[in-house]
């Protein structure tokens, strides 16, 4: 293999800032919810960058987006590298994004350089890893890993009512031209370059984190159903009020959970009272419950506790109560080979890296059962994520993209099979 493949940072910098266009919000972030649109626009324009430079994308039944940069034998499973092009509502400019667009700029620098890989590298650009138009999160990895898309899926419906599957059917169709492989293609290993969405590395002025492994999480949704009366003329006996139990549990959750563990995460992002009428009693409420904890038998404990007071709460309000599971996420450790690895590629490059768990989940997870994987973080500032203002120092934009090729090509040369 030729030495001498570069990141060339202004083409990443551009790409990064082409994309952000694609969704672009008036508050300087991005609203590019999986499979709409937006989503079918940027993965149009990750096709043709990448058929513009020979690397031939193709699909799967979950609308994973794969480009392949060919090796020297086409028969060896690939190099993969990527990340996710979808975004929350209120998302920023390098979630997932600043992954997806380092692994076609470590494609392009291999190209760029001439170089002949003892094996193909593929970037995949993964369907859905937000989960928040339509749980849950990482869908497409999860489909890839499982060689399925889970039935119960395909009926899921958005917030803006849209039925999983016809968004899926949309956005596969919306590349003409984009071939449709089989779920779940074979890979040697898996590489992720993310932002680090906390404050770790920035604080301490790090550019490269060195990933070991992603907590758990668990996503539920539970929904209270009492009875609708008039807000005026119903005395407190004869209410059935699911936003008292609502409240009682939200209270005891936020109170019990976070203060009594530094590593545990409680938060209800979403919440919805039906009808939603100022002068009625409401019949349903509905909230969401993200819980998370690196300790696999801690976060059995915490979510067998959030259920349990949902249950009491529900009852002594005279309540009905159902929890559905959205998203069950054991934690995750990658293999000390992969680690090491990327820790390697760090040195290599003059980078100052440190190791650290994710508290975020990613698509690498899901990898991580399928092959060996690791990840790769950059600081990103005030350690903001799944906010407009997210941002990252153009430093750290190449640091990243820097350590995610010296990983890759010291993959590559360390999987080499031994010369015929
Ligand atoms: O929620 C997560 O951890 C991921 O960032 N979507
Ligand atoms: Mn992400
Ligand atoms: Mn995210």
């Amino acid at each position: 293999m030729k030495a001498g493949p570069a990141i060339r940072e202004e083409r990443l910098h551009d790409r990064l800032a082409r994309f952000a266009r694609i969704g672009a919000t008036a508050r300087g972030g991005v609203n590019r919810q999986a499979l709409t649109e937006g989503d079918r626009e940027a993965r149009a324009l990750l096709a043709e960058l990448g058929r513009t430079r020979g690397f031939a994308p193709r699909q799967d039944a979950a609308a994973n987006l794969f480009l392949r940069r060919e090796g020297r034998d086409p028969s060896l499973p690939p190099l993969m590298l990527g990340s996710h092009l979808d975004t929350q509502p209120t998302g920023g400019r390098f979630d997932g994004a600043l992954g997806v667009l380092a692994a076609l700029e470590v494609l392009e620098a291999l190209e760029d350089a001439g170089v002949e890989t003892p094996r193909a590298v593929e970037l995949a650009c993964w369907t859905n890893e937000e989960g928040s138009r339509f749980a849950p999160g990482a869908m497409g990895s999860q489909a890839f890993a499982a060689g399925a898309l889970a039935p119960e899926w395909l009926e899921a419906r958005s917030p803006d009512g849209a039925r999983l599957a016809d968004e899926l059917d949309g956005t596969l169709r919306a590349l003409p031209g984009v071939p449709i492989a089989r779920l779940g293609t074979p890979l040697a290993a898996y590489l992720e370059l993310h932002i680090e969405q906390g404050p770790v590395l920035e604080r301490e002025n790090i550019p490269v984190g060195v990933v070991t492994g992603i907590q758990g999480t668990v996503w539920l949704e539970v929904v209270i159903e009492g009875r609708a009366a008039h807000a005026g003329t119903t005395p407190l006996a004869f209410r059935r009020d699911p936003m008292v139990a609502a409240g009682a549990i939200l209270h005891t959750l936020h109170e019990g959970i976070m203060p009594g563990d530094d590593d545990a995460r409680f938060t209800v992002g979403r919440i919805d009272a039906y009808p939603g009428s100022v002068n009625a009693i409401p019949e349903r409420v509905t909230f969401s419950v993200d819980l998370r904890h690196p300790d696999a038998e801690t976060l059995g404990e915490l979510e067998r506790r959030v259920r349990a007071v949902c249950r009491r709460e529900a009852e002594r309000a005279g309540c009905a109560l159902t929890l559905r599971p959205l998203v069950h996420m054991p934690p995750v450790a990658f293999p000390a080979a992969m680690v090491e690895l990327v820790e390697a590629g760090a040195r290599r490059a003059g980078l100052a890296s440190r190791r650290l768990v994710s508290g975020a989940f990613h698509d690498a997870l899901y990898l991580a059962s399928r092959a060996p994987a690791a990840m790769i973080f950059c600081p990103c500032r005030d350690g903001v994520s799944h906010n407009e203002a997210e941002d990252v120092e153009p430093r750290f934009v190449a640091a990243g993209a820097t350590a995610l090729l010296e990983a890759a090509t010291g993959f590559l040369r360390s999987s080499a099979p031994a010369a015929a």
